[in-house]
């Protein structure tokens, strides 16, 4: 091998190798990491990933996901034109066409749905992904539809409502800096949250103490924590409530912040009452000394800082009243918005967080349509309604299916993923059913195979865009590769459809870039700045920060509400965050186990990487881990395949035997294609108050299948 080859092998930039690097960011999981890549390119293909080692946000570290990010670009199954549909429904027959042939049959096709049906039965749909938000929202609402909807119908969403009903802010984080104590609810940083992970070992090394509560023994319960509340899944609340009592008949709370601060606090004491250690111990699992020991630990480390859980928590059907809960214990103890407590934080843009407000919000709003009926899901959840105003996705299957209160005929949809709903065959059913629907996505899914028009969009690395970053910094970044095949950013094909369509909306009609600098119009973002130094993200001098302690409550009582003012205008809920079993009232001789749905793995994220093969070699088929106790009474040796049933339906899967899952708990992640949970997690096992799935505490029944 001569020099040069070796350098080419090597992979090492010159000019000699035609080898360069560029800076992207990795989009594969939530918004608020998204990681800085760097990525070298060589002959208009990337050859390979690392992280950066400049970027403020992962200081050059990459999970397991975000190092795949060169096999998930290069999929095999990428769409790399406009594609018809030829076959039936989920075939997935396809003819390319070109994107003019798109737009021609695209157009007439959601006119014609407006002009017939009014413009709320065409609805407007994203999955998992946020970058683009602000745009679709806006697009859905100047076509006159009140029916955009996004996949956080099942994520944070709730969790953002309950901090809406307690503080009237959308979120609070935990100020791991100067906690004296952390209590990790439904914390595995190590899978989900691998940067947190890492804020939670440096915490840790100065004396910060942890308190874990979760039903599996996780790495982070190995690695990270002084107390494991090993709880039984779906019974989070009678725990919360249980701390309370402790904390308030031994006089550990904070008066003084309670008397000035808190709205309700009487009525809140009166009904925790009856959460004595011993009753909760029999309710959730959880020894009864192992809760007073907890309270004392709290008690004893002060400031309490708490895991803000956008999924495990509220994935239950009292997973609202469950997280209000669970925060409540900020108030009690005098933590919310002081140093190493849970510190508000508005959202900046496209749902990430950078410590200040942008136009974000007002934009995607500005053109929300009059005379329209009530959003998909209002009528059955109701507070939802109230506080988010989006439709509640959880409801479409349900509303395409019965056209009441009124048909949905057409669907406009980015990166949607059926299988993400509990009931998911009745949402597969229902898109079968619809006129027209368009599906945007990198991949041909199974969705996307429903679809009479699929586009073909792009990667993180194909693509400009304007990102946030916690600590307060803006990056305006730039395509590493051009885009594969035909394939282009969502937020221009969202535009673009604006165009065509001839909306009554200039500024969308102008384009992202005119978009996100009239977001950012009253902040000293330079945007012009941010373009010439796409490389890194920028350090935003001169943003507005609220300092904490100094956020107040806009709340209707100005208080934080253990008692909610919005809540009590609803008849059937309750304004205290009452407990009740997420496993309703089941008969445990016919479903003995609780199944989990969907705690994640480290090498998955939802359905988009169970086809990158160096991930899925990681887990090559879907497990269901269950305790090995368990197992073994029913005489279930590893890699046996078990049948796991609940009221919905069953499944055969293999199992993983493991002590780290807890006796008379299964779990099996989601989004597989040959064993989807959520076709057997119930259509109608939702949290009345937020709509949200009870993936997590679903009554199953597991058996071993003969041979
Ligand atoms: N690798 C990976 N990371 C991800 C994702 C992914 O798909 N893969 N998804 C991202 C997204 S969208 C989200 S919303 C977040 C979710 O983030 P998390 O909610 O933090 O993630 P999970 O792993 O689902 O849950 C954390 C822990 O809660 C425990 N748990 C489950 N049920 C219960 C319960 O009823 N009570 C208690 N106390 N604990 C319970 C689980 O055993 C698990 O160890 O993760 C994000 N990060
Ligand atoms: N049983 C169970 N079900 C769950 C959960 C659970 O814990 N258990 N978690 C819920 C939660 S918290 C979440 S967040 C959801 C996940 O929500 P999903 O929307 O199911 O998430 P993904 O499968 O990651 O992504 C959906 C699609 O987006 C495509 N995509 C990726 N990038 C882009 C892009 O830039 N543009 C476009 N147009 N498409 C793109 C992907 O290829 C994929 O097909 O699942 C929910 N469902
Ligand atoms: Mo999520």
């Amino acid at each position: 091998m001569s020099t040069l080859e070796a350098r080419i092998a090597a992979k090492i930039p010159g000019p000699d190798t035609g080898i360069t690097t560029r800076n992207s960011v990795c989009d594969i999981c939530a918004p608020g990491p998204h990681c800085g890549v760097t990525c070298y390119v060589k002959d208009g293909k990337i050859i390979k990933i690392e992280g950066t080692a400049e970027h403020p946000v992962n200081h050059g570290l990459l999970c397991t996901r975000g190092q795949s990010g060169r096999q998930y670009v290069y999929r095999k199954d990428r769409i790399l034109t406009p594609l018809r549909r030829v076959g039936q429904r989920g075939e997935g027959r396809f003819e390319p066409i070109t994107w003019e042939e798109a737009w021609d049959e695209i157009v007439p096709r959601l006119n014609r749905v407006k002009e017939e049906y009014g413009p709320s039965a065409v609805a407007f749909f994203s999955g998992y992904n946020k970058w683009y938000r602000p745009f679709l929202q806006r697009l859905c609402y100047s076509f006159g539809s009140v029916n955009y909807g996004t996949e956080s119908s099942t994520c944070f969403t709730s969790t953002v409502m309950s901090w809406r009903i307690a503080t009237g802010e959308d979120v609070a984080s935990p100020d791991l800096a100067h906690a004296g104590i952390f209590l990790g609810w439904c914390y595995n940083g190590y899978y989900g949250q691998y940067l947190m992970a890492r804020r939670v070992e440096q915490a840790r090394a100065r004396g910060m103490k942890v308190i874990i509560v979760d039903p599996r023994i996780t790495p982070a319960v190995e690695k990270q924590c002084d107390l494991h509340l090993r709880i039984k899944p779906g019974t989070d609340g009678a725990l919360a409530l249980g701390l309370a009592r402790e904390l308030i008949v031994r006089d550990w709370i904070d008066h003084d912040y309670i008397q000035k601060y808190v709205y309700g606090y009487e009525a809140y004491r009166d009904y925790v009452m009856d959460f004595t250690p011993e009753r909760v111990e029999a309710l959730t699992d959880v020894p009864a000394d192992q809760l007073r020991l907890a309270a004392r630990m709290i008690h004893t480390h002060m400031p309490l800082a708490i895991n803000q859980s956008s999924a495990a928590l509220v994935h239950h059907t009292n997973g609202m009243q469950t997280h209000r809960a669970v925060m409540a214990l900020s108030a009690l103890m005098g933590t919310y918005d002081r140093p190493g407590g849970m510190i508000p934080a508005p959202l900046t843009y496209a749902h990430s967080m950078a410590g200040f407000s942008t136009l974000d919000e007002a934009f995607a709003l500005e053109k929300y349509p009059q005379g329209q009926p009530r959003p998909v899901g209002a009528q059955r959840f109701p507070l939802w309604e109230r506080l988010v105003g989006e439709m509640q996705g959880c409801d479409l299957a349900r509303q395409i299916r019965e056209e009441s209160p009124y048909p949905i005929k057409a669907l406009w949809a980015h990166g949607m993923n059926f299988r993400m709903f509990n009931g998911d065959r009745e949402l597969e059913a229902a898109l079968k059913k619809l006129d027209f629907f368009v599906d945007t996505d990198l991949f041909l899914t199974d969705t996307a195979k429903l679809a009479d028009i699929v586009l073909p969009c792009c990667s993180s690395f194909e693509r400009g865009e304007f990102k946030v970053f916690g600590g307060g910094y803006g990056q305006w970044t730039e395509s590493v590769i051009q885009p594969l095949g035909e394939s282009r950013p969502d937020s221009e094909i969202i535009c673009e459809l604006a165009q065509r369509l001839e909306l009554d909306d200039d500024l969308l009609r102008a384009g992202p870039e005119a978009c996100v600098r009239y977001i950012l119009r009253e902040t000293p973002v330079d945007v012009d700045f941010l373009k010439a130094h796409s490389q890194l993200p920028q350090k935003l001098e001169g943003v507005k920060k609220i300092p904490v302690g100094q956020h107040g409550f806009r709340t209707p009582t100005g208080k934080f509400e253990l008692w909610s003012t919005v809540i009590e205008q609803f008849p059937g809920l309750n304004p205290l965050p009452t407990w009740r079993d997420g496993a309703d009232d089941a008969d445990p001789t016919e479903y003995p186990f609780r199944l989990v749905a969907g705690a994640r793995l480290p090498n998955a994220l939802h359905s988009r990487l169970h086809d990158v093969p160096g991930l899925r070699s990681l887990r090559p088929e879907p497990m269901a881990d269950l305790n090995d106790e368990d197992a073994a009474r029913m005489e279930v040796c590893p890699g046996d395949r078990v049948t796991l049933t609940t009221s919905a339906g069953s499944l055969s899967v293999r199992t993983n035997p493991t002590p780290q899952v807890k006796a008379g708990t299964v779990y099996l992640y989601h989004g597989y294609r040959e064993a989807d949970v959520n076709a057997i997690v119930p259509p109608d096992h939702n949290d009345p108050y937020s709509g949200f799935p009870g993936y997590r505490s679903v009554p199953c029944q597991v058996r071993r299948c003969e041979a």
